[in-house]
């Protein structure tokens, strides 16, 4: 760290390691290639398909271990964790036979995964015991059935894992079946983006290219655990510290790897000693980024690092940003984010001074009820000092799933894009005038409130993913007939259980599918899926997502408004897309050309930006008033010593969204799910020490027995994973997006038994 004014929150506990990544890592590749999985994974590490894991994006036409500036060595562990999990057997026939509904309920989220692949399609019946086997003919019976009920009582839910044309061919039949409720994960992470930056640039996602964050010379990472969940960005951290280039990162929690990081892409100089990542580690309170982010534009201003020219060439609204700037007190600032004048004044003068700045982001920044605000106000950093519509500068939210981005571009959203709708149009040959739609907090009220009939969930968990897990039970409950299609079980499968049908169709992944399919990275970069062959047994039941979903619209809607039937050649999906989803033109050629390829009209390197007047649109961002309720608000007794944190919910070391690989994560010293990470000085308010236990509870609902781990986050804030936590606390939204409030829930934290 080559900063002075480091904060006071970053003590550990002794169980954790000196270094992000490093030796376990490389012990977790060799683990999985001596197991007796290991040629099977190194045979799909080799397969031309994009990486299942994150939307960093790798793999593809040019190999699994290339990306798209033709870089070698780029795989991480998460995308071997992600495949192992994929290449398991079969789960036997019999399991189902003799595991009653209220036995499977019991299984935790691993111990789900750990059964291994579904491979054929099941029912669950209203009021059966059981999960039984179905054949096809019911099944299409049953779901065209269901998908004939009013248009605005079914709906969907989908997941990052599909492929564009999955995504695509789903759109097109809740659309044209008359219903707009494609709600999907995004509404739960990425959405506060995708709502802020159309509004500021008029486009959706990340400006900034691979290429463009070579260039930089700063990086500013708000809310990322990268180490975690986008490696192969350490790497690209790495390089930039290397060539003289500073990271800021912000963040309540001192992540190891984000301190120092062992890469294995750098075996002799980073991998063992690790190498330098954050520059200066800011650590405000959670929900707070807003005004720390004001606080660095005052900064801006007081330096005289304004981009005047800039701002009064390019953008709209700028004056009112920088007068809520000036007119703030630093006093308002620093106490509502809970970051020192010293610590935000050095963050505004490397951003000031360095050459070309990228902001980049994730769910510390999204998941809030100001989530938008939040991203606003980044934007509005970026384009005051400007550092933005340059290479090497610019905006970029670090996207979720592997293809979260590519169901969004595919109007696989309740806000179609305009040009997305008027080519659907000419398409249906008829208006399309679709009510608001459900995104996927909506979904779940409506359902609560009896409003819907069908649901199909292309691949997810929407029960794990949701908050407030009874209410979510309570609300699938109420729906008729809900069809999952998945690759794995999870708990959704066995607690998001219809009224009526619940069945269970066993998908293809992506290097399994007959046929060829395509991604979208968060970089905006479209790859390419060879045709694959699954592991599974000849015997095996299962169809791809775009067979099925093919079949089922040609089941309901005859040929009308395309041959259903004739786009289970992918290829005919792809001349589809082409013709209907902006700045996808190129992937017509792309079964001829293989040539994979970044989206037009996405990466701004020099103004204009993509709103109707060309100029970036500045919206004011208000501060929030972070209180948090009292003790007693939580009706526990008075006499029992208590303690009201925030607490962030979110992801360990080795799961993947609601899918938990192994319990522990190490590198924060956790070593089972059921702890919470708090500061050593909140710790000892309430007289507790290390490794004790307590009782954690929200406004729901309360976890018992949860061990207390002392951790390097800031005092009166706390940190514990989901999906467990999801049954403690309700929904509180970001009123525009919809999103969760994920990252600062309220909870009271004590010891049951006191005298
Ligand atoms: N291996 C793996 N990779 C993944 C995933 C996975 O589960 N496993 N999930 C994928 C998906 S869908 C997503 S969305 C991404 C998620 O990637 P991340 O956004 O990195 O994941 P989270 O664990 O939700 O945590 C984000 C970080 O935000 C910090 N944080 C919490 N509250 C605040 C706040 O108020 N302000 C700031 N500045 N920071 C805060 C937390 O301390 C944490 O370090 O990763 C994707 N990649
Ligand atoms: N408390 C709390 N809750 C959160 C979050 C948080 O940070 N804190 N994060 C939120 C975020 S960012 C997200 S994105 C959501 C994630 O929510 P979801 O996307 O709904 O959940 P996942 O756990 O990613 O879904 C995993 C399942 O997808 C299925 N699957 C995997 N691959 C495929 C495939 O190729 N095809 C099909 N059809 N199915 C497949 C498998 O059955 C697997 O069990 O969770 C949200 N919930
Ligand atoms: S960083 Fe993401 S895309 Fe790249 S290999 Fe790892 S999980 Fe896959
Ligand atoms: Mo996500």
């Amino acid at each position: 760290m080559d900063t002075n004014s480091q904060p006071p929150f970053h003590e550990t506990n002794e169980e954790t390691p000196e270094i992000g990544g490093g030796l376990p890592v490389i012990e977790y590749w060799a683990e999985q290639t001596l197991s007796p999985l290991g040629p099977k994974l190194w045979k799909t590490l080799f397969h031309h398909s994009a990486c299942l894991s994150c939307a960093w994006g790798t793999g593809g036409q040019k190999g699994g271990f290339t990306n798209e500036v033709g870089e070698k060595l780029q795989r991480c562990m998460k995308s071997v964790e992600a495949i192992s999990a994929e290449i398991k057997p079969p789960v036997p026939a019999q399991f189902f036979d003799s595991h009653t509904i209220a036995e499977l309920q019991k299984l935790s989220s691993r111990e789900a995964d750990r059964l291994g692949r579904l491979s054929f399609p099941m029912i669950r019946r209203a009021g059966s015991d059981y999960y039984e086997r179905l054949n096809w003919d019911e099944i299409y019976t049953i779901a065209k059935a269901a998908f004939e009920k009013p248009p605005e009582r079914v709906a969907s839910y989908s997941s990052g894992r599909g492929s564009n044309e999955a995504a695509f061919l789903l759109q097109l039949l809740l659309r044209t079946l008359g219903s707009n409720n494609l709600a999907d994960c995004s509404d739960l992470c990425h959405a506060p983006s995708t709502s802020a930056l159309k509004e500021m640039f008029g486009t959706n996602t990340s400006i900034v290219s691979l290429e463009s964050l070579k260039q930089a010379d700063c990086l500013v990472l708000a809310g990322a655990n990268s180490p975690y969940n986008h490696p192969r960005l350490m790497n690209e951290l790495i390089k930039l510290r290397e060539r003289g280039g500073k990271v800021i990162v912000i963040n309540p929690v001192m992540e190891i790897g984000l301190v120092k990081f062992g890469s294995p892409a750098f075996p002799i100089k980073s991998l063992i000693p690790g190498s330098d990542i954050a520059s200066l580690y800011l650590q405000p309170i959670p929900g707070s980024d807003v005004a720390l982010f004001v606080g660095i534009q005052k900064a801006l201003i007081e330096q005289g690092q304004i981009a005047q020219a800039f701002l009064q060439a390019h953008t709209e609204g700028w004056e009112d940003v920088l007068k809520q700037a000036h007119s703030l007190s630093w006093e308002t600032i620093t106490s509502t984010c809970g970051v020192s004048k010293a610590e935000i004044e050095t963050a505004a003068s490397i951003i000031g001074t360095s050459k070309g700045v990228v902001f980049a982001w994730a769910m510390g920044i999204t998941q809030h009820t100001n989530g938008v605000d939040n991203v606003y106000s980044i934007a509005n950093t970026a384009l005051i000092s400007g550092q933005i519509a340059s290479m090497g500068a610019g905006i970029m939210p670090i996207r979720g799933h592997s293809n979260v981005q590519g169901f969004g571009s595919m109007g696989v959203t309740v806000k179609l894009k305009e040009e997305i709708k008027q080519a659907l149009e000419q398409l249906l040959g008829r208006s399309l005038n679709l009510p608001k739609g459900y995104h996927t907090r909506d979904l779940i009220e409506a359902a609560e409130a009896g409003k819907v009939d069908s649901l199909i969930c292309v691949g997810g968990n929407l029960y794990g993913a949701n908050p407030d897990s009874a209410q979510a039970k309570l609300a699938l409950g109420n729906i008729d007939t809900i069809i999952y299609l998945a690759t794995k079980p999870n708990i959704g499968h066995f607690n998001g259980l219809a009224k009526t049908n619940t069945i269970i169709i066993p998908v293809l992944n992506r290097f399994e599918n007959p046929h060829k399919t395509t991604v979208e990275s968060g970089n905006n970069f479209v790859r390419l899926n060879d045709e694959g062959k699954t592991h599974l047994p000849k015997n095996a039941d299962v169809i791809s997502e775009v067979e099925f979903l093919t079949e089922l619209a040609h089941r309901l809607l005859d040929e009308y408004p395309v041959d259903w039937r004739k786009l289970q050649d992918t290829r005919y999906v792809r001349q589809l897309i082409a013709r209907t989803i902006p700045g996808y033109e190129k992937i017509a050629d792309i079964d001829i050309t293989k040539e994979e390829f970044t989206i037009s009209g996405r990466i701004v390197t020099e103004p204009p930006f993509k709103t109707p007047s060309g100029k970036a649109k500045m919206f004011t961002t208000p501060l929030p008033t972070l209180t948090l309720p009292q003790a007693k608000d939580f009706n526990i007794d008075e006499r029992v010593n208590s303690l009201v944190l925030a607490l962030m919910t979110g992801r360990s070391y080795s799961q993947h969204n609601t899918v938990v690989y192994k319990i522990g994560d190490k590198y924060r010293g956790m070593p089972h799910r059921h702890c919470i990470l708090i500061n050593r000085m909140d710790a000892e308010k309430i007289g507790l020490v290390e490794h004790e236990r307590v009782t954690v509870k929200g406004d729901t609902d309360k976890l018992d027995n949860v061990e207390v781990i002392y951790g390097a986050v800031r005092e009166g804030a706390a940190l514990m994973f989901y999906p467990e936590v999801n049954v403690i606390f309700k929904a509180r939204t970001e009123t525009r997006s919809g999103t969760p409030a994920y990252k600062r829930v309220p909870v009271v934290v004590y010891k049951e038994s006191y005298d």
